[in-house]
This record gives C-alpha cells, structure tokens and sequence, in this order.
C-alpha cells in the first residue's frame, strides 16, 4: 500500500501582510513535501489563513474596512505569494470559509453533549494583543510576555473547555511517543508546562465585544475563542468527518510550526482531538525564530523582511536554499542579506553551478553533447558511484530527522566528490590522447551520471534549478516521477542521450 503523508503550516493571521517568518515555514512545509513524494509517499500540502478575532478587526478598523472586505485583501496577498515562491500546497483554507464554520459548529456541538464544554464564570488578566487570559504566574512584572504591557482585569461569563480531564492523557501520551514532539527541547518545555494542574481552557467570547467569530451552535451571544476555531483547520481541509481525503491522510498528519505557538499546538490541540474522538497528530515539528541583524522582526523596528523582495532580488531558489541551509531546525537563526550573498556565490554559483556548466561544456566539446557507452568501471569510477549512494542515504535519513542544513551539506559533499572526479581523471588530458576516447566517454559518463542524481537530490530545495538542469541533461523521463530508491542505480542515463548548454544558473552577485 501507497505511504502517505499530511502536512500542515500554522495558518497565518491576516492582521500582518507576508513575511520571511511566514515563508520559511511554508517553504519548510513544500521541501519536506517534495522530498516524501521523491520517497514514492501520496502527500497532502497545507496552509492558509486566520482570520477571526479581535486582532483582525482593530486591523480593519485601522485600514478603514470591513473586516470581510479586509481578510479578503489580506488572505489574496497570502494566496498570491506562495505559488511565487514554488510551493506546491494542494489545499488553501480559510477560517472564514463557511465549510470550516460548518465543520466547527458540528465538532462544538459535539463536544458540547458529551459534557466536556459547560458554562462558567471567571476573573483573569486578558491581553488584547494575544486574546487570552493570563494566570498571575505567567506574567512578566506583571505584564504580558509578549506585548509588555498590562493585561486588563476582566470578568465574564463564558463557555469552558474541560481541557484538565485530559493532562494526565496527554502527559502519559507525550511520554510513550518519544517524536510526537520535536525536537526534544520543545517536548521537555510542553512537559515541563504540564508539571503544574493544568486549567480548563476558556472558549467562547461574548458578541457585546467582539462579533467576528463562528457563533457557538449551543449559545447565539457567544462566538468561539479564535485558537479553538483556528486549530480545527487542520481537519476541515481534508473534509472531516467523511471524506475520503480525512480517512486517507488524517492517520499521518504532521504540524509545522514555530516555538510562538508552541502552546497551542502541544497542549490544547492534542486535548481538543481527545475530546472531539479523533486519533491525535503524528508528529509537531517546531522551528525556532528568523532574528534580523540579531534583532527581533517587529513593525515598530521597521525591520520585517518581505520574501518577494528577495525573490526579485536574487530568485527563488536561492532564497529557498538559503532559508533552508542556514538554519538549524528548533534553533533560532539570524538573517542578513550579506549572508544569503555569500551562499548564493559560494554554494550556488561557484560549487553547484561551475560543476553543470564546465561538465555540459566538456560533453559538447568532446562528443558534440552525445553520451557515450561506458566502459567498465575502474576504481576511481566505483569510488564516485559509492559515494552517490552514500550521499543518498545520508540525505533520506537528515531529511526524515528535519536536518535540512545537514541533508543539503550531504549533497553538496556528493557535489565536491564529482569536482575531485573530474579533477583526478581530467578529461582534458584524456582529449589529448587519440587511444583514451572510450576511457574520455566512460568519464563524461560517469560525471553526467553523478548529475542526473545531483538533480533529483535537489529538487525538493531548488524545483526550478532542478528543472532547467534536467533538462540541459536531456533526459527524457519527468523530473517529478524520479524516486529516491532508485535513483542511485547507476546506468540510468542512456547511451545516445544529448545534453546541451545551459544559461549560467546562478549568476555571481556583488556584496
Ligand atoms: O500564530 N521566524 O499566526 P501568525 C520564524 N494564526 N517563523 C516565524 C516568524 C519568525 N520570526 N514569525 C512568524 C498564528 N513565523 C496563528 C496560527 S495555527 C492553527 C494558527 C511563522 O501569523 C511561524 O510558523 O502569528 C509561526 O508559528 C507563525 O508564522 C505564526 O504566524
């Protein structure tokens, strides 16, 4: 039976336009989706938009619209960015989408008869910035962690999630699934969140302050808390309760996010699937935060990082490279535009490019651009098939653990064993001699080889350079129904194939 995989990106708020912080989880998201297909996996790609609650009306208030015709704005520019980008999402879900206020209502109703949902009143100190109560224990000096401010007391009547039944659950549940979530730094922080009782989670907000919201389908004053709304997205795109999609995917679901919204995801998402009768997630896969210049991306900096920006700048893929080589999945990363130059000039341009061009220049030159039939293999040719095979392995298993910066410096430890190939057995000397023309054909050969797997080794990073490789290789399979298991059988490429020049790929950029 056909694998499959479910991934999913946190889906975004509307109250911010598209930012680096945004694109390197969904980027993350498309090479982790890419790559499970080049394993043969069915996969499913997800991501969308947030757009309830308080935050999204102050943002529509302040850009003198309805918050209808603001989310609308705002969700397109998220809509509109991705394929920019080359992500490759099969689904794009909005909350405002009336098949996710259906689904919610279903699934609050739900939870609702079997008792797990009653009415209640609290006191708590409430940040508007982040739409939640805080306990005394969680404030900083008194005020929130986050905006630095103080909360304002309220006291209300609201529906409440009976979130404590499940703490012992999930505790046992996190500690019998060692990857449920990582990595391990984000696991001990949710373990170390659940040492204390945890509190029943309140989810509903009266209509008399805020409106924007999936009524409750028990009580007609009250619209859903928006993280208990937002985290249901997860099953409206595969078509909870019934469709086909949910029975298919839903068993191998892993969530992509970022340490802010750990919370949510560690904690009241895993008890909100155990009350609503739904198998948990398999995996949450936490990233860590994009600092710019080693300070913090914020509007009142000035400093937030637009990625088409830097797609126009210096192209997709290198961007996309970028994002992916230089962070250490779970840690925090800096960004600066001097360090995405060098990469792009060092890895891009001299390492990757330099070896397609001088290996299509030397197949033209020798042999019109035809492959040749190889001969037998010596054992520096047996050395570089080797270690083909080792780059492959190395990759699948980096790429399965969310090494990104480690599966990429596989490959490109594969890119300097082709360099050293070509150095050692130096076709140039071989042109020069009229009896070495089989041994000058095995050699190109052997380098057009090690290139066709370089490609399919890169093309969950970089599709489009990938492509364009592909095709200068001449081969005439689809790039995209290549799969990893067999991509290091060497002898793939036949003998007669024509490959041609091609265009600098990465073309040096000036600091
Ligand atoms: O939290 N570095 O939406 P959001 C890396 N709507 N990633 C970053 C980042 C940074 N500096 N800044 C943002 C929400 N991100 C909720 C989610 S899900 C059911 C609801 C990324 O627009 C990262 O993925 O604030 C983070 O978790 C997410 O954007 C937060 O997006």
């Amino acid at each position: 039976m056909t694998k499959t995989i479910y991934i999913t990106t946190p889906i975004y708020y509307v109250n911010a336009e598209p930012h680096l912080g945004h694109a390197y989880s969904t980027v993350v998201a498309d090479v982790l989706t890419r790559f499970y297909r080049l394993l043969g996996y069915e996969t499913y790609f997800v991501t969308g938009t947030d757009e309830h609650g308080d935050k999204v009306v102050q943002a529509a208030k302040a850009a003198c619209e309805t918050p209808k015709e603001y989310t609308d704005r705002i969700s397109s520019l998220f809509q509109n960015t991705w394929p920019e980008l080359d992500i490759s999402n099969d689904y794009f879900i909005r909350t405002t989408d009336e098949k996710h206020k259906n689904l919610l209502q279903y699934i609050l109703q739900k939870i609702y008869d079997a008792g797990d949902i009653y009415f209640g009143e609290y006191g708590g100190h409430y940040c508007f910035g982040c739409e939640r109560f805080y306990n005394e224990k969680e404030l900083i000096d008194g005020k929130c962690p986050d905006h630095k401010v103080a909360p304002q007391f309220l006291k209300e009547e609201n529906y409440f999630f009976k979130m404590s039944k499940y703490q012992d659950w999930l505790i046992e549940h996190i500690q019998s699934h060692p990857g449920f979530i990582r990595p391990e730094r984000y696991r001990n922080e949710v373990l170390a969140f659940l040492r204390d009782p945890l509190e029943d989670l309140c989810i509903s907000r009266p209509k008399s302050r805020l409106e924007w919201g999936i009524t409750l389908p028990f009580d007609n004053n009250y619209v859903t808390y928006v993280w208990f709304d937002a985290l249901f997205n997860y099953l409206t795109a595969v078509g909870y309760p019934d469709s086909a999609l949910y029975y298919k995917f839903w068993p191998s679901v892993q969530h992509l996010i970022a340490k802010d919204i750990l919370k949510p995801h560690g904690i009241y998402w895993p008890t909100m699937l155990k009350a609503s009768g739904i198998e948990t997630y398999q995996h949450l896969n936490v990233h860590g935060y994009w600092n710019i210049d080693e300070s913090k991306m914020s509007k009142s900096l000035g400093n937030i990082v637009k990625p088409l920006t830097l797609k126009d700048k210096y192209g997709v893929d290198a961007f996309r490279y970028f994002l992916l080589r230089e962070m250490v999945f779970g840690l925090d990363a800096n960004f600066s535009e001097s360090a995405l130059i060098n990469r792009l000039n060092s890895d891009l341009a001299n390492d990757l490019g330099n070896l397609v061009s001088r290996s299509l220049t030397m197949a033209i030159k020798y042999f019109n651009g035809v492959v040749q039939k190889p001969e037998e293999a010596l054992e520096i040719d047996k050395k570089l098939q080797e270690d083909a095979l080792k780059a492959v392995q190395e990759v699948t298993a980096q790429m399965q653990e969310l090494a990104f910066n480690k599966a990429l410096i596989a490959i490109w430890g594969f890119i300097s064993s082709i360099n050293k190939y070509i150095d050692e057995t130096s076709p140039w000397s071989l042109s020069k001699k009229e009896d070495q023309r089989k041994r000058l054909g095995t050699v190109l050969y052997n380098i057009i080889e090690a290139l066709r797997i370089i490609t399919v080794l890169i093309f969950p990073f970089m599709p489009n350079t990938a492509k364009k490789i592909w095709v200068a290789l001449g081969i005439k399979e689809d790039l995209c129904a290549q799969r990893l298991k067999n991509i290091n059988e060497w002898g793939s490429i036949k003998e007669g194939t024509m490959v041609s020049k091609i265009v600098p790929i990465f073309p040096r950029v000036k600091q």
